[in-house]
């Protein structure tokens, strides 16, 4: 048993509802600071790229985090998502096609307290899922329009995490993990789950803006809100249905969204690399060399450059559902 261990009653909440949110798993000052100081670091760089592009008219480096990304975001009219991903694009990948694989991050893929909460639900052998994201959100009213004037990046539509990676990891015992940086409420744009939506199996999903959603009529019971604080961690289950609030607010919604699967079976998105985050059986197999994270993320993005992407997504907008 490690710090981090989930109690039985909470195992079966999570089976049983498809859900648990545990609050203070992460210490805000060990675990989190290091993140938040690792991507000062990222802005300061793409501020300064920008600004030797001439996209920008300043680096706004005597702005606070959330406000420089708001400027830089809207000064040059784009939303630079993919700059601070420790993630590949699910399409036209480059050889330039910017991440972000830093140690901080790395550290916290394999957070102690985390994986132990991880164990508890998948057990000893676990490996990191490359399907994962850091989020950073700007308020939606100061959010860059694209082409067609809908906000870059908004609220997230309504899916089950199971609906966005391939068929191959249908049998996959995806564990979804979900944590602000900062405090989260409806205002800022927190999760909404829909509590035992697990049972119905994986619904249709429809191409949208904004990403893949399921259609409104095909959803039931009631959706929860999920204001969280730094700190406090949501686990998902693979069919839990969820979605976020828009940010309303006047700074960013940050967070992390990080998955785990038992060691052996299909990620679902076998061209990025994921790793053993930890291993009872053969500890020997865990990666715990942070470079390394980082030149296998550099491998992928150059291969998938070379050599382009296979499908990411097993939905058509021409399906009835869609209709
Ligand atoms: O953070 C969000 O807005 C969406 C997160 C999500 O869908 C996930 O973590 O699976
Ligand atoms: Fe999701």
């Amino acid at each position: 048993m490690g710090m981090g261990s989930l109690t039985e009653a909470q195992v079966d909440q999570f089976h049983r509802e498809g859900y648990l949110l545990v609050e203070g798993l992460l210490d805000p000052q060990a675990d989190i600071e290091p993140i938040i100081a690792e991507y000062q670091g990222v802005l300061d760089s793409l501020a300064g790229e920008l600004y030797a592009s001439g996209e920008l008219p300043s680096t706004y480096a005597d702005l606070p985090f959330g406000q420089r990304l708001i400027e830089i975001y809207k000064a040059s009219g784009k939303v630079h998502a993919q700059y601070f991903d420790f993630s590949l694009p699910q399409a036209d990948v480059r050889e330039d096609t910017p991440f972000w694989a830093g140690p901080a991050v790395f550290n916290t893929l394999r957070n102690p307290r985390l994986l132990d909460a991880v164990e508890s639900l998948i057990g000893p052998e676990i490996y990191s899922n490359p399907v994962q994201h850091v989020r950073l959100k700007p308020p939606e009213q100061l959010t860059p329009k694209d082409g067609s004037g809908r906000v870059q990046l908004g609220k997230t539509p309504v899916h089950q995490d199971n609906g966005v990676v391939l068929a191959e990891a249908d049998q996959t015992d995806i564990l979804t993990v979900w944590f602000p940086l900062w405090d989260v409420a409806v205002q800022n744009g927190c999760l909404v789950v829909w509590p035992n939506s697990h049972r119905q199996g994986l619904l249709d999903h429809c191409p949208s803006h904004g990403g893949l959603r399921i259609p409104g009529k095909l959803l039931s019971g009631k959706a929860r809100s999920m204001p969280m604080r730094r700190g406090d961690a949501l686990f998902m289950h693979k069919l839990t249905v969820h979605a976020s609030h828009s940010n309303h607010s006047a700074d960013i919604r940050w967070s992390f969204d990080l998955r785990y699967n038992p060691i052996g079976q299909p990620t679902g998105r076998s061209a990025f690399p994921g790793f053993v985050a930890r291993s009872r059986a053969n500890p020997q197999s865990e990666l715990r060399d942070p470079a390394e994270w980082a030149r296998r993320w550099a491998a992928a993005r150059q291969e998938l450059a070379a050599a382009g992407m296979g499908p990411f997504n097993r939905w058509s907008a021409d399906s009835l559902a869609c209709a």
